[in-house]
């Protein structure tokens, strides 16, 4: 037998298999297809242990599905622009487009060592013209349907990145990418229209049953859909009374509590506030306030621990219901962008607005009550607003019913209960109100101060605007030889800006900004259906072959970042005429995080980066592909153990040696089971019982107890060959020899494609013959007839699998003297293991 030599076996099948294009896309439509997509790698140096993990997810099933007779695509392509490249060039006074090849020459030779089976003759970076040419003409389609713009508005501008930053990249009120608090600034920006699309994009979420809940519980979150009414006052004059033309629209999902208006709220920010207070008493409080708002981010704005602040305008709106006035205030817990950016105050049933109340003094009038609330018995027919403070110590947020509140008194009030569709009703007659749905969503702000991105294909003409450049001068390409070091920008770098307009012919400027990389791989997935085309981005004949990808694998970080953007991406493309699909995903895994020994998360920072080379170095690729694997559940996060790979690695290097063992003299064809003797036969059950485990753990992904299950039966296959000569078989040796290796080839490649050829001496490859079959009926057990005692005395006989548990022997004893146990009390349970039970039950 040969010694398991892993780094001679790896470089020959890699090489092989890079020589025979075993990896290249079938493209045979005779075949199921099957697509398998790993999250593409931003190319910031070599790969670390989290891409070894995510990508040897995908190898397995991969290689599995191909086993099973899929034509498979799985490509591989690299996300390469963005900041860290061009960080570091301005830091060597270099190129990004030099870093990030030099990166992605690095990885691409890893992921070969690693033997994954990509057809790289699919693989793109998001870099090159070829590719972001089509994102540049999917925006421009984008534009044409109104579904891109710009806008001036306030915005979250990175300090330490020196760019803008999309809602979904403030993270926890902090930049996702380095963790500095964003600013607000006014600019004008280039957005993408997502927020067309927010009833689709959650609802959309209920058919991706292939989905973990807690991903589609983030993006139904982040899409934030509440139902209730948008409501006019009319600001007062001067006077506080007096009702003038001027309007103030608020959203609210309680319009029940119309009622128990206390108060109205502005934002800091808003421009009407300003006009309010200008030139009073007010407007310094007013000021000081605005200043200090601006420094804090509007998640803790809204923290409902957070102090809230507020200043009086002088100013007062009508209450549409009832008439009556409520003092104006600006409050730092409103925000701008939500809603209509005015808020109706009712302290009685909004805590923030309760503790507002209470610190400034304000009315808290009680108009929805508990009914076991004493001021229920008092103000159940109360129509009038009689009582306007109470001495509660919190709001009253659970549902109740109205009191003081007119003609809906006695009404139950809450979210979407009978008052609000009363009070909504009402209004709506008089014109006051109107039902409304409203989004947290909001548009995809896509542009970025930065040069290593791809330029947004608009010309900003004096004349003419905002004009398209002409699809025939596409791509737009990004010039390679600024002077990064130096500082320059794209804005400063006249060779690129400097242009006609299409449009009128005069001098124009292009636009500078470049898109969010965000964009770029939103849509990469469609491109490596048809990588090559150079008419269109893909073809649709391409992309129906293909899509959706059936196994997406990455990381959870995602959530609303990437996975929202490609949902709303496919539609786009969809209304476009593009393609047929409505999601792109159907069965997402993600991947858990590789932790150091300690389960600190490894990063660069804390030293505690265990590299994949330091594995292959001494162990080769398989051993760690399948110390990885057999560690945890692909989802869950797992400590790096050095244990665990020594472990793996003795594992592979024994059932190395047991395939050796079985294919000597090993011999092909049907194996005659009935024949088969002691420790044979029950080599013969372990193999299709486990067999058909492993198979079904491969189908949900669980490979660490399919790997369990192929170590069952290298235990049983040990014991076989180490038991008499006489109950050897050679059909049976071959079959298990076989077995084995195929249900290890996705997992160890190189391992097995060696076995399968040198061992087997099978020709063509591991990858093209079927995956085993096992049959349910052989995987049972011989049966014995055992007796049923209670107390003693035999009672029943029973059949049951010879190698039953002491717990299934009990349970089948129990059930079949059911009726004489009946009113006993069970003390005790004595097994024999194939013979008997005895029940002690008095
Ligand atoms: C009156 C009211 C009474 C409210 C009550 C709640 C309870 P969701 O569910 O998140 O949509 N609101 C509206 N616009 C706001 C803004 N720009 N900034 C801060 N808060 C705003 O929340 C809707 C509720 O949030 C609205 O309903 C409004 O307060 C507040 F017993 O109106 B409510
Ligand atoms: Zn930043």
């Amino acid at each position: 037998i040969p010694a398991y030599d892993a780094e001679a076996i790896e470089t020959k099948w890699q090489k092989t298999w890079a020589d025979e294009e075993l990896y290249k896309t079938d493209e045979d439509p005779s075949k199921p297809k099957k697509y398998v997509l790993e999250m593409f790698p931003y190319p910031s140096g070599d790969l670390h242990m989290g891409h070894a993990r995510n990508y040897t997810i995908g190898d397995a099933m991969a290689r599995q599905a191909r086993m099973r007779g899929y034509d498979v695509l799985h490509p591989m392509g690299f996300d390469a622009f963005g900041l860290p490249a061009e960080n570091a060039a301005i830091k060597h006074n270099t190129q990004a487009s030099v870093w990030t090849h030099k990166n992605i020459a690095q990885a691409v030779k890893t992921m070969k060592r690693m033997g994954f089976s990509y057809d790289y003759d699919r693989t793109f970076n998001t870099c090159d013209p070829e590719y972001y040419k089509w994102g540049q003409w999917m925006f421009l389609k984008m534009w044409e349907k109104g579904l891109a713009y710009r806008s001036t508005s306030p915005v979250n501008w990175c300090p330490s990145c020196n760019t803008v930053l999309a809602n979904e990249q403030v993270v926890e009120g902090r930049c996702w990418r380095c963790g500095s608090v964003p600013e607000k600034r006014e600019l004008s920006q280039w957005y993408l229209k997502i927020t067309d699309y927010a009833q689709e994009l959650l609802d959309d979420l209920d058919k991706l049953t292939g989905w973990p809940e807690n991903v589609k519980a983030q993006q139904r979150n982040w899409i934030g859909r509440s139902e209730g009414a948008e409501i006019d006052f009319a600001l007062a004059a001067e006077d506080g009374v007096t009702p003038t033309d001027r309007k103030i629209t608020v959203f609210t999902t309680r319009a029940d509590t119309l009622f128990g208006v206390s108060f109205f709220l502005l934002p800091p920010e808003s421009p009407l506030a300003a006009e309010l207070v200008a030139g009073t008493e007010y407007e310094v409080a007013f000021n000081e306030l605005k200043a200090a708002t601006e420094k804090v981010s509007s998640v803790d704005r809204q923290g409902s621990e957070r102090e809230k602040h507020g200043v009086f305008t002088g100013r007062y709106v009508i209450n549409p219901i009832n008439g009556r006035p409520a003092p104006i205030w600006v409050a730092d817990y409103v925000l701008m962008d939500y809603g209509t950016g005015a808020v109706m105050g009712v302290p009685c049933g909004d805590q923030r607005d309760f503790d507002f109340a209470k610190k400034y003094g304000l009315e808290i009038a009680p108009i929805i009550c508990e009914k076991d609330d004493p001021l229920y018995e008092q103000l159940k027919d109360e129509k009038e607003l009689k009582v306007t403070s109470v001495d509660w110590d919190h709001a009253m947020e659970a549902e109740g019913y109205l009191v003081q509140s007119g003609e809906f008194t006695g009404l139950k009030g809450g979210k979407h209960s009978e008052a609000v569709e009363a009070i909504i009703k009402w209004l709506g007659e008089r014109g006051l109100g109107r039902e409304k749905v409203q989004f947290r969503l909001r548009d995809w702000l896509i542009s970025r101060q930065r040069y290593w991105g791809n330029p947004i294909p608009m010309i900003h003409c004096d004349c003419c605007g905002d004009v398209p450049v002409p699809y025939d001068q596409l791509p737009v390409t990004l010039p390679d030889n600024l002077d990064l070091g130096a500082g320059e920008t794209l804005a400063e770098y006249v060779p690129f800006y400097e242009t006609t307009c299409p449009k009128c012919g005069k001098p124009a400027k292009r636009i500078t900004d470049t898109m969010d990389t965000f964009t770029c791989s939103s849509w990469y997935y469609l491109r490596y259906c048809d990588p090559h085309n150079d008419e269109a981005p893909f073809s649709k004949e391409a992309v129906n072959r293909w899509m959706p990808v059936d196994n997406y694998i990455g990381g959870i970080e995602h959530a609303i970042l990437h996975l929202l953007y490609s949902r709303f991406w496919t539609k786009v493309l969809r209304d476009l005429g593009m393609i047929d699909e409505d999601e792109p995903f159907t069965n997402l895994l993600c991947q858990g995080m590789v932790k150091d020994e300690n389960g600190d998360v490894m990063s660069k920072s804390k030293g505690n980066v265990v590299p994949p080379s330091s594995v292959i170095g001494p162990y080769g690729a398989d051993t760690m592909r399948l110390a990885i694997l057999f560690i945890a559940p692909p989802e869950k996060d797992f400590d790096w153990d050095p244990k665990a790979v020594a472990g793996a690695n003795r594992f592979i290097k024994r059932a190395w040696n047991i395939v050796w063992q079985l294919s000597q003299g090993a011999e092909t064809g049907e194996v005659d089971h009935k024949a088969l003797k002691g420790s044979a036969a029950e080599l013969f059950r372990t193999l299709n019982g486990m067999g058909i485990k492993c198979t079904a753990d491969f189908d949900r992904g669980q490979f660490n107890t399919a790997i369990s299950a192929v170590m069952e039966i290298v235990n049983a296959a040990s014991k076989y060959l180490n038991d008499e000569a006489d109950v050897r078989d050679a059909r049976l040796d071959f079959r298990v020899a076989n077995d084995i290796v195929a249900m290890l080839a996705p997992i160890c490649p190189h391992w097995a494609e060696e076995l399968y050829h040198e061992a087997l001496h099978l020709t063509g490859s591991v990858y093209n013959q079927p995956w085993p079959a096992f049959d349910a009926e052989l995987a049972k057990g011989d049966e014995v007839e055992i007796a049923v005692q209670i107390k003693g005395k035999v009672r029943g006989r029973i059949t049951v699998a010879a190698d039953a548990s002491d717990d299934e022997m009990t349970e089948a004893a129990k059930a079949a003297v059911a009726d004489q146990l009946e009113g006993k009390d069970i003390k005790k349970v004595i097994v024999v293991k194939g013979r008997l039970v005895n029940i002690v039950a008095i």
